[in-house]
């Protein structure tokens, strides 16, 4: 594609928008970039670096960028039926998202990673297992590195191992990954894409212009995914931590299978993995499908799997101290992502949890503790209501605390040898730390000094 003195207004000054007004500026395009809100124009043209010649605009478009656009790229916060993308659509560009701008600069074999949890941890696993064997393996996207930024190194003998969110997959036109993968579709982003089926249809783009030679991998125990395979046009691999498939990959009493033909072939004990948790069995075998079908061989996979450590503040291993091991799920900020952590668990467990109140409820939750929580310690705005919520459901064991130091010290001096401590606290962070990642850091601390 061919950007040189075309005139393209990029909407949206976040990491996308200005790596993607990098790339445009590399190819010699005429560029406007456009933001909602203010921002710090100097701050602007030092993370854009050298050489940038175009237009910065805020808060309300000029007439005259309007006219004569050749191109309109959106950042995948900008929904594709703004008001204002709708108007600018009147003057005739051709609207493309950020991801669709670095796919036209991709060399060798794209593998895009969707579904609605566990993208971040394959897409992370899938990139690890196959640089194993392709040197050049380039891991991007939603997973917080824009495309744009590394589709430039991409090369024809390696490998892009790219997460895509239902808001990247929502503006792609001509993408067209080798393999593609869907973990799981349940309702998120409503708000942006109106109706379940445009949210299914996003996520399904991502194998839209695949062909019967290449491959889907998709998750069998998704109902919306075994009926929307039967007009996917690649060759599909399933996975199942629940059943036996006659082919596909099989999770089954602790142990990951690949089966062809209903003859499994055993592929590694999951006890084996720094992994835990179903849904990081059903992440792992997606990620081994990709691997296979790269022709990654299995000894290979099995040293990666092991080696794998799990992405940071995602019931994140980190020591274990006097027989107890200790769990940083920081990331856990919403019930659903926190019951997934406390489901990982295996035995007597104290949940550090409570944060900052964004309306979420706990019921569920607290429901999915079947008995293993032995303490909930509780902080922040939330935890009165917390603990209200866990009264209505009959667990009592819940102590208040001030601080995280006041719930790591607390942990220390009750945990008995065999106990698991795990910090997920179904709670966003803001009010007492800047992020999760703060958050999960300081917890993190707190249990690495020994004799705190
Ligand atoms: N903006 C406008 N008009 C709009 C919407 C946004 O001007 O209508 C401006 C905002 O004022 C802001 C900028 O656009 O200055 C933000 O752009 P953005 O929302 O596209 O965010 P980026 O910083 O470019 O980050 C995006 C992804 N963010 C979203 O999809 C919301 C990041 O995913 C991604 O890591 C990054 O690109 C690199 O690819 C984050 C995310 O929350 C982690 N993703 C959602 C998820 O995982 O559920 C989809």
């Amino acid at each position: 594609m061919d950007f040189k003195g075309k005139k393209v207004l990029v909407i949206g000054a976040g990491k996308s928008g200005i790596s993607a007004v990098s790339l445009l500026k590399e190819k010699g395009a005429d560029i406007i970039l456009y933001d909602d809100k203010k921002q710090d124009i100097n701050a602007l043209l030092e993370k854009i670096g050298p050489g940038f010649n175009g237009r910065i605009e805020f808060e309300k478009v000029p007439d005259d960028v309007k006219t004569g656009l050749d191109y309109l790229v959106l950042s995948p916060g900008v929904p594709i039926d703004s008001p204002l993308v709708l108007d600018l659509k009147n003057y005739g560009p051709k609207v493309i998202g950020e991801v669709e701008l670095a796919y036209y600069y991709t060399k060798g074999k794209i593998v895009a990673v969707t579904g609605t949890n566990g993208k971040t941890t394959t897409t992370a696993l899938t990139g690890f297992l196959i640089g194993k064997k392709y040197k050049n393996t380039l891991i991007g996207g939603n997973i917080g590195i824009p495309y744009t930024e590394i589709c430039l190194k991409s090369t024809d003998d390696g490998v892009t191992v790219a997460e895509m969110s239902s808001f990247q997959l929502d503006t792609t036109d001509t993408f067209h990954p080798y393999i593609s993968m869907i973990l799981n579709i349940t309702p998120d982003h409503l708000d942006r894409h109106h109706t379940m089926e445009n949210y299914i249809n996003a996520k399904l783009n991502c194998t839209k212009n695949q062909t019967g030679s290449e491959l889907c991998i998709l998750n069998y125990e998704d109902e919306v995914l075994r009926e929307k395979a039967k007009n996917i046009e690649a060759k599909i691999c399933w996975f199942s931590s629940r059943r036996e498939l006659e082919n596909g990959m099989v999770y089954k009493d602790g142990v990951i299978y690949e089966v062809k033909e209903g003859e499994p072939k055993k592929i590694i004990d999951v006890d084996r993995m720094q992994l835990i948790g179903r849904h990081n069995y059903e992440n792992a075998m997606a990620a081994i499908a990709a691997a296979r079908f790269m022709g990654v061989d299995l000894d290979t996979i099995r040293e990666g799997l092991e080696e794998f450590a799990p992405v940071e503040h995602r019931i994140e291993y980190v020591d274990t101290i006097n027989g107890v091991k200790y769990y940083n799920d920081s990331k856990g900020t919403n019930p659903d992502a926190s019951i997934q952590a406390v489901k990982a668990m295996n035995g007597p467990t104290y949940l550090i949890g409570g944060g900052y109140d964004k309306g979420s409820t706990y019921d569920e939750w607290i429901e999915s503790f079947e008995g293993k929580i032995k303490k909930l310690i509780l902080m922040g705005q939330t935890r009165e209501k917390i603990a209200d919520c866990a009264e209505k459901h009959g667990f009592k064991d819940y102590f208040f605390v001030e601080s995280m130091e006041e719930a790591v010290r607390y942990c220390k001096e009750n945990a008995v040898p065999g106990d698991t401590v795990l910090l997920s606290p179904c709670c966003a962070s803001w009010g007492m730390f800047k992020n999760y990642e703060e958050r999960g850091r300081i917890f993190k601390d707190l249990v690495k000094q020994k004799n705190k």
